[in-house]
């Protein structure tokens, strides 16, 4: 149970910092391994904090408080003292102790039980293994201890386990001496000299194989890298390897930060809550991030690990060497290592396609947490529970804000404002603040404005109105500000904002022209600080085109109001691979928004038609840029606009684009099938990826539209094919489109894959994301499989996560099944490991925007949720939130 005590559950506000009354500067830890009861000795070097508001006043002293939650405490000494236990009390999940003087070792004793934690928070069994998440306050399920990250200490661990059961044992650090013990027992002690917080503590024991690898650092440090996994997938750990000494050598030249131990740790296990932690020199990492082979994993999968690898990597430095005073302050780090790991893949991968695909993942996930119950600056002002906090804002958006540095600065007025960076703060806890002024004294500017982006909530709103006067020549743009109402937004003022804009003629030619001071150019940056800008282009034959915010300078939404021909003329020609998405994107939408209006049936779709022949004729220019423009909204895209939400005829209208583009475009879509794939055997490179991608972008839009070659050919491929992007390609475009052949194709995936979790995943995943309102029923019964699992969080994402966030035909059923369904398991799920739970209840929080009859249906399992007994406070702050969320704020 991941109860957090029972203290009252009232909201932890960013203002009401303050430093701590004590100070841990070391930590001997000495762990007992048992998965049912391991005992855990904690010494402490405790000192009081002589600047704490609590210290030596005329109050008195403060009590030494720790923080611990579930632990049986055993024993309790000071300075070699035991204390009886009249002189320490336990409330709620504080530890105190009276009396203790201002430098004293403190110890403590505790059993805890890693096989009964299905939180998978604290030290926890996965597998046969132990292993630990303690970020953000998982340490405290450990030991007593100042659990928030502005104490950082030293740490020893010594840990002792059963030799046959765990011959492995790692924790942070290095390893400074192992042996045996008594038993079939042995030891192993880890000392890691660099202070840190309890949350970056981490511990392995486990029977695990290893494949090392070596990195020497620019300045000659040799550096071993030893990724560990089950033995039987250790033939899975090279693309990881090499990720990282990429990802290595990349932060070395890009920001001149080298690694700083003598061993890098990577351990991968299929039961983990997120994607990966950093904890020092010890990463965990879901083996989703991993593992890969051809055979097994998709080249988005070989993507996903070397961005995954690399953020960890790069968390070393914007994270661990430099942490976070409190949790408010966490985009400090995962917003700026977000932001390094897009830099990284954009140098690996096509840098087009990746800040295209950030874009769309920023809009689909970002923006509606912006407009929803749950809506926060990247730096929050309040939370209940912390976890509930790691989120596309936080990271996705807390990366767009750190963009924005780097586009107002330059990349060398950033790199200057980062060296500042590690320079005052190397080995500190501190704040956005901190990055803020570095970044504004490194390069001699002002940032105050800028301070907004960190208090803002919602999606600001860019207003751009133009006007053409032929007799002059002159091209007007207005530009006009604004945030969402919301409370926290009250008198905050304009936001200091970097926009890139360019004109091109109305036959798609880049124009170069001047503006105010700046010179003639076909792009121009412009930093906005006022609510309301004019530009003004002069001397122009014709009204021009206008291209918006290239490259996505800004997280804003435009208001404006192009024509389709001139959204047609930026997907077919502009110059920035980002304005072009973003105008296709546009166009389509607006097609779907009239379709939907008018009960399925589809507008003039003859600019977007054209856009498109251009762009299938050009498509062996970019075949990934262009496999990415070809994307259309998902049917969740189109119903973020939309109040109430007509879920199926989204549907229709969608289908019905995709069919029409389909038709209109046979020719071309099958020149590129033709074409067919890359020849030789598959290979993880850019050029490879990219046809990959295009290939199966056209072959599931012929394949939904029953285009019998097409079925043919995903069929043969089904078969054929040498890896898994176009084994899993075919079998999507075939079982999405609900051909017949797909019921055996998924019996023989099932019976290939059958002992790969991570393989099944996808097999689930696919199952769930059927538009049919049968995939309820069917989803029921995959629960039952037994690959099935809800304790597995990769399991619960896979089959019922896709289902509740990218199935809407089936969630939204109308009888309200699909909602019982994932109500349901929340409830159950809550029982076992409330931060998976939480992340799934976030499915109902846009109840009110559906229709009465879905808006009570969905209400009523936030209702049901709400009244569980013994609710964790994770999901109670989601679904109280939802609850009091009109969709009017
Ligand atoms: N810092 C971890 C996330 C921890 C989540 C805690 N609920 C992974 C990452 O962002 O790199
Ligand atoms: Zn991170």
């Amino acid at each position: 149970m991941a109860l957090k005590g029972d203290s009252p559950r009232t909201p932890i506000q960013r203002v009401d910092y303050r430093p701590p009354d004590w100070w841990i500067d070391a930590v001997e830890l000495t762990l007992a391994l048992d998965p049912a009861a391991t005992r855990v000795r904690a010494v402490l070097e405790v000192r009081r904090n002589a600047e704490a508001a609590g210290s030596a006043s005329a109050t008195g002293a403060a009590p030494l408080e720790l923080h611990g939650s579930g632990l049986m405490t055993r024993r309790v000494a000071v300075d070699g003292q035991e204390r009886p236990a009249g002189e320490w009390t336990v409330q709620g999940e504080t530890l105190r102790i009276a009396g203790v003087p201002d430098r004293a070792r403190v110890e403590t004793e505790v059993e805890i039980a890693p096989s009964a934690n299905t939180a998978l928070e604290g030290l926890y069994q996965a597998g046969a293994s132990l292993l630990t998440q303690c970020e953000a306050e998982g340490f405290r399920k450990i030991t007593w201890f100042l659990d928030r990250p502005d104490v950082m200490a030293t740490f020893r661990v010594r840990l002792e386990a059963d030799r046959a059961r765990y011959p492995v044992l790692l924790s942070n650090g290095n390893l400074l001496e192992h042996g045996e013990l008594d038993d079939g027992r042995h030891y192993a002690v880890w000392d890691d000299p660099f202070r840190k917080p309890a949350y970056l503590f981490a511990l392995v024991a486990g029977d695990l194989g290893c494949k090392e690898d070596r990195f020497t650092t620019a300045s000659g440090r040799e550096v071993a890298l030893k990724f560990y996994s089950e033995r039987a997938n250790i033939d899975r750990l090279d693309h990881a390897i090499d990720s990282l000494k990429k990802a290595m050598a990349w932060d070395e030249q890009r920001f001149g930060l080298e690694y700083d131990l003598d061993v890098y740790h990577v351990v991968a296990t299929h039961d983990f809550n997120m994607g990966a932690m950093e904890n020092k020199s010890l990463n965990i990492f879901n083996a989703k991030f991993v593992l890969a082979d051809p055979e097994t994993a998709t080249d988005a999968d070989y993507e996903a690990i070397e961005s995954v690898i690399a953020h960890e990597y790069f968390h070393n430095w914007t994270g661990n060497r430099v942490t976070c005073r409190d949790w408010f302050q966490l985009t400090l780090k995962e917003g700026l290592t977000v932001y390094r790991d897009q830099e990284f893949s954009s140098d690996m991968q096509s840098r087009a396609v990746k800040r295209i695909q950030d874009v769309r993942d920023l809009m689909a996930r970002q923006f509606p947490e912006d407009a929803g119950p749950m809506a926060h600056p990247v730096r929050p002002e309040r939370y209940l529970e912390i976890n509930n906090f790691y989120t596309a804002t936080v990271y996705e958006k807390g990366a767009e804000v750190v963009r924005m540095y780097a586009t107002l600065l330059g990349e060398d007025g950033f790199r200057r404002g980062m060296d500042l960076y590690f320079e005052r703060h190397d080995g500190q806890a501190v704040t956005c603040d901190d990055f803020r002024r570095a970044m504004a004294d490194a390069n001699g500017v002002e940032l105050g404005q800028f301070e907004r982006w960190y208090r803002q909530v919602g999606t600001p709103v860019l207003k751009v109105e133009t006007r053409f006067d032929e007799d002059r020549g002159t091209f007007e743009v207005d530009l006009e500000q604004s945030l969402p109402l919301h409370d926290d937004n009250q008198g905050l003022g304009p936001l200091h904002l970097p926009v890139e804009l360019g004109l091109l003629s109305r036959d798609g030619q880049a124009l170069s022209v001047p503006l105010a001071d700046a010179p003639a150019s076909t792009s121009h940056r412009v930093e906005l600080r006022e609510r309301r800008t004019c530009l003004r282009f002069e001397k122009l034959d014709a009204r021009p085109v206008l291209s918006m915010l290239r490259g996505f300078t800004a997280p804003v939404r435009l208001v404006d109001d192009p024509s389709d021909d001139d959204l047609g003329c930026l997907l077919a020609f502009d110059t920035d691979p980002v304005a072009r998405w973003l105008a296709g994107r546009r166009l389509s939408t607006r097609i779907l928004h009239a379709a939907v209006d008018n009960n399925g049936e589809l507008p003039n779709v003859r600019a977007l038609g054209a856009a498109w022949q251009h762009m299938l004729d050009h498509a062996d220019d970019d075949p990934a840029l262009c496999a990415a423009l070809l994307e259309l909204p998902s049917e969740v895209d189109i119903a973020r606009d939309r109040s109430p939400v007509d879920v199926d005829a989204i549907h229709r209208a969608r289908e019905a684009l995709r069919h029409n583009l389909s038709e209109r475009m046979a020719g071309r879509l099958d020149g590129i099938l033709q074409k067919g794939l890359p020849s030789g055997p598959w290979r993880f490179v850019a050029e490879d990826v990219a046809r990959r991608s295009l290939f199966h972008a056209v072959l599931r839009l012929r394949v939904a539209h029953a285009d019998p070659s097409a079925v043919a050919r995903a069929l043969r491929l089904f078969g054929r094919a040498d890896n898994m992007t176009d084994r899993f390609g075919a079998l999507t475009a075939m079982v999405l489109a609900g051909r017949s052949a797909a019921g055996p194709m998924l019996e023989q995936f099932e019976r290939r894959y059958a002992d790969n979790p991570l393989v099944m995943d996808k097999w689930f995943t696919v199952q769930a994301l059927v538009p049919d309102r049968g995939t309820v029923d069917r989803v029921r019964e995959l629960m039952k499989h037994p690959a099935f699992s809800l304790r597995n969080p990769n399991k619960t994402r896979a089959l019922i996560g896709a289902f509740g966030m990218h199935n809407p035909v089936a969630f939204h059923r109308s009888d309200g099944a699909g909602h019982a369904l994932v109500g349901e398991v929340v409830r159950e799920l809550d029982r076992i490991n409330p931060q998976v739970a939480a992340r799934l209840a976030t499915v109902f929080n846009r109840w009110s925007d559906h229709d009465g009859r879905r808006a009570a249906s969905m209400k009523a399992q936030l209702e049901a949720i709400r009244d569980q007994k013994g609710l964790s406070p994770d999901v109670e702050e989601i679904v109280t939130a939802a609850l009091r969320h009109d969709g009017q704020s």
